[in-house]
C-alpha cells in the first residue's frame, strides 16, 4: 500500500489531494494545527473509502514538535511515497513600508521555514527507501510579484528555489521533484490573508470563476502518476479569466 503525507490537510488544496488520494488507495499522514477539523476530515476519509489516516496535529513552524511527532510513527509509516508540501498562507496586502512583522515572521517560518522543516525530516526517508515524490505548491506569487504582495511573493520565489535545488540535491537517490504554481483557487486563503473578513475574501473572486482546490489535487495526481521516468518539473496553473498575478479578466 502506498503512502503519502500531505501538510495543511484540513482545508483548501490540501484537503482536496487527501481526498483523492484516498480514493486512490493510498493511506494517509494528514498534518495541520486545527485538532478537531483534522480528525473529523480523518474519520471521513477512513469511513468512505477504508484506509488508514495518522493525524499530526502539528504547527508545521515548530521544527522539534513535527519531527517528534513524524520520527515516532512506526516504521512501516516512514516509507512514504509522496510527500505534499502544501500548508502555507499569506497574511496581510500592504506596502513595504506599512507591512507587519509579525504577518511577515508568519509567512516566512510558515511557507519557507515549515516547508524546509517537513522536506528534511521526510526526504530522509525517502534517502533511506531511494525513492518518493516530493510535491511543492509555489504560487504564481513564486513566478511574478505583485504590488502588496511583497513578503508573500518572496516566500513563494523561495518555494520555486528550493524546488529546483531539492531535485539537484535528491537527483542520486532517485527522487522525483515537482512544484505546482497556483493562481487563485477560491479556498480559505482569502479568509486568512484577510484575518476572517469574509466579505473582503470573497471579493477577490467577484466577477471570475476561480480555480478550486479540486482543479490542484487533480494536476498533482497528474504529475504523481506519471511513468517512474517521468518527472514535470514545474507547472503553472491558472484560472482562464486571469492572464497574470493581476491581469483578471472581471465581468
Ligand atoms: P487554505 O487556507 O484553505 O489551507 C491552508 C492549509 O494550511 C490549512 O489546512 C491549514 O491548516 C494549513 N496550515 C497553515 N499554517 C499551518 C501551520 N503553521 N502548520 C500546519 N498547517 C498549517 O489555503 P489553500 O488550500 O489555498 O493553500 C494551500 C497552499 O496553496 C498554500 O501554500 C498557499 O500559499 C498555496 N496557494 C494558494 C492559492 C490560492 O489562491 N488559494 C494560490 C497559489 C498557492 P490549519 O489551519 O488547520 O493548521
Ligand atoms: C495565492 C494566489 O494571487 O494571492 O498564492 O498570489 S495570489
Amino acid at each position: 500500500m502506498k503512502t503519502a503525507l500531505i501538510t495543511g490537510a484540513t482545508s483548501g488544496i490540501g484537503a482536496a489531494c487527501a481526498h483523492l488520494f484516498a480514493a486512490q488507495g493510498y493511506r494517509l499522514i494528514l498534518v495541520a494545527r486545527r485538532a478537531e477539523l483534522l480528525a473529523e476530515r480523518a474519520r471521513h476519509l477512513e469511513d468512505k473509502y477504508g484506509i488508514e489516516v495518522k493525524k499530526i496535529v502539528q504547527d508545521i513552524r515548530d521544527f522539534e514538535n513535527l519531527s517528534y511527532a513524524l520520527e515516532t510513527l512506526p516504521a512501516e509509516w516512514k516509507k512514504v511515497d509522496v510527500l505534499i508540501n502544501n500548508a502555507g498562507l499569506s497574511q496581510g496586502l500592504d506596502p513595504i513600508h506599512k507591512g507587519s512583522i509579525s504577518d511577515w515572521d508568519t509567512m516566512i517560518d510558515t511557507n519557507i521555514k515549515g516547508l524546509l522543516y517537513s522536506t528534511k525530516i521526510v526526504s530522509n526517508w525517502m534517502v533511506a527507501e531511494k525513492r518518493g515524490h516530493i510535491i511543492n505548491i509555489g504560487s504564481i506569487a513564486g513566478k511574478e510579484v505583485y504590488p502588496n504582495g511583497n513578503v508573500y511573493c518572496a516566500t513563494k520565489h523561495a518555494v520555486d528555489a528550493l524546488n529546483k535545488s531539492m531535485r539537484i540535491d535528491l537527483l542520486p537517490y532517485g527522487i522525483k521533484v515537482s512544484a505546482i504554481h497556483p493562481g487563485m483557487v477560491e479556498t480559505e486563503f482569502s479568509k486568512v490573508r484577510f484575518k476572517g473578513d469574509e466579505n473582503r475574501a470573497k471579493k477577490v473572486y467577484d466577477g471570475l470563476e476561480p480555480l478550486i482546490a479540486d482543479d490542484i489535487a487533480e494536476a498533482i495526481w497528474f504529475i504523481v502518476s506519471r511513468p517512474p521516468h517521468v518527472n514535470i518539473n514545474d507547472m503553472l496553473i491558472m484560472p482562464t479569466a486571469q492572464a497574470t498575478g493581476t491581469i483578471i479578466d472581471r465581468k
